[in-house]
C-alpha cells in the first residue's frame, strides 16, 4: 500500500488509538486474510516408524495406558507448534497398548480413526461391540460413539490416530465423557455390524435388526478386505496417472466419506509407476502399507519405506514413485472441505 509519510503517521496513531477499543483496521491485513491461494502454515514432514516407536516404547516403560487415559505420541507439524496438530484441520497420533493394558472408555464429539500399524489382536469397543484389530485395518470412531481399547494379544499394538481435534476447536464444539467403568460392557458379538452394515446391504430401515446409529453405521474395514480389492483393480490396464488404483472408504449410510470431516483411502502404484504431479486443498497424512518408492512434496523429497508416515499440507504438488508395488493408506479434511464447498484440486 502506498501512503504518504503524514497519511502513514496519522494512520498509525488511529490504530494505536482504536487499539484498547478491539479495533483493527482490514486494510492492513486484507492480503494475508483472503489469500489468492492456498498458503499452508503446514509443512511436508515425514516421520520414520521406527524412530516414533523407540521413544512410544521408552513411554510404555514410564506410564501405564490406563495412567495416560491414551498413551499417544502427538505427530506435530514443524510449522504448527504447539497446536497438537498434523495439519491446520487435523490430528496425527501413534498410540501404544502393551498386553494386558486398557485404555478407559471414554467419547467425544471428535471423530477419529485408527489404521493399524504393528501388533495383532488388541480390540477396540465401540457402542458395546469389541473389533479385533489386524495389520492395516482401518478401525472407527465416530463422534459421540463410546470407545474403549485393550490388549489380549501377547504383544505390543501401535496404530494411527486420526481425529479431527483441531476442526472441533475450531468451532468450539467439544463435549466429552468417561465412563464410570474402565471398559465398556461388551453387548453385541464381534462382527455383528460387519454382517449387518459391510457387505453393500443393511437391515431394513427403522426393524428391529436396524440398531446403528443411520448416520454412522460401520466402523470396521480389515485389510483382508480393502488390499485384495487394490490387487484385482491393478489387473486391469487402466491406471489413474495422477493417484495410480485408489479406492477410497465409503460410509454405506450415504455413500460419502468414512466421517463427517475425515476422508480415507487406500492406493496401490505398480513397481516402476509414477504419478503425475497432483495438488489439492485439502491436508493429508500418508502411511507406507508396503513397499518403497520415493514421494516428493512441493520442493521435498523423501525416500519410502514400510510404515513411514508423511504429510502433504493443502495445496503443495505431490508426486509418487514406486520402486517396488507400493500400497499407501491416507486421510485428509477432504471430506469437511467438500461440505463446505472449499475443495479444490489440479492435476498437471
Ligand atoms: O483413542 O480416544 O490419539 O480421545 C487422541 C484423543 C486418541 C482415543 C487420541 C483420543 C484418542
Amino acid at each position: 500500500m502506498e501512503l504518504a509519510n503524514d497519511q502513514r503517521s496519522q494512520l498509525e496513531a488511529l490504530y494505536r488509538e482504536m487499539e484498547p477499543a478491539n479495533l483493527r483496521p482490514l486494510w492492513e491485513s486484507l492480503a494475508e486474510l483472503v489469500l489468492p491461494e492456498p498458503k499452508s502454515p503446514a509443512v511436508p514432514h515425514l516421520w520414520s516408524f521406527d524412530a516414533v516407536r523407540d521413544y512410544l516404547m521408552r513411554a510404555g516403560d514410564l506410564i501405564s495406558a490406563e495412567q495416560a487415559e491414551r498413551r499417544v505420541l502427538i505427530l506435530e507439524n514443524p510449522g504448527l507448534d504447539g497446536l497438537s496438530s498434523i495439519v491446520p484441520s487435523l490430528y496425527a497420533g501413534l498410540q501404544l497398548i502393551l498386553p494386558g493394558e486398557i485404555a478407559p472408555s471414554h467419547r467425544h464429539a471428535q471423530c477419529a480413526l485408527r489404521f493399524v500399524m504393528e501388533g495383532d489382536g488388541a480390540f477396540t469397543a465401540v457402542d458395546g461391540e469389541k473389533v479385533i484389530m489386524r495389520p492395516f485395518d482401518l478401525v472407527l470412531t465416530p463422534g459421540w460413539q463410546w470407545h474403549d481399547h485393550g490388549n489380549d494379544s501377547g504383544k505390543p499394538m501401535i496404530w494411527l490416530d486420526g481425529l479431527d481435534i483441531p476442526t472441533v476447536r475450531h468451532f468450539d464444539a467439544s463435549f466429552a465423557e468417561r465412563l464410570d467403568e474402565k471398559a465398556q460392557p461388551v453387548t453385541v458379538p464381534t462382527g455383528d455390524t460387519r454382517a449387518r452394515y459391510g457387505h453393500n446391504m443393511r437391515p431394513i430401515r427403522g426393524s428391529a435388526a436396524d440398531r446403528r446409529p443411520a448416520h454412522q453405521p460401520l466402523f470396521h474395514y480389515p485389510y483382508s478386505d480393502w488390499r485384495p480389492a487394490l490387487d484385482t483393480m491393478a489387473a486391469s490396464a487402466q491406471i489413474d496417472p495422477h493417484l495410480g488404483h485408489a479406492l477410497e472408504f465409503l460410509n454405506p449410510a450415504d455413500g460419502g466419506s468414512v466421517m463427517p470431516t475425515i476422508s480415507a483411502h487406500v492406493r496401490l502404484l505398480p513397481a516402476g509407476f509414477e504419478t503425475k504431479p497432483r495438488r489439492s486443498t485439502d491436508g493429508a497424512v500418508f502411511v507406507v502399507v508396503e513397499g518403497t518408492g520415493r514421494a516428493q512434496v512441493g520442493d521435498r523429497d523423501y525416500a519410502l519405506k514400510p510404515r513411514d508416515l508423511f504429510v502433504v499440507p493443502s495445496w503443495k504438488e505431490l508426486r509418487l514413485q514406486a520402486e517396488s508395488d507400493l500400497v499407501l493408506f491416507a486421510y485428509s479434511d477432504k471430506a469437511a472441505q467438500e461440505k463446505l464447498n472449499l475443495y479444490r484440486e489440479e492435476c498437471a
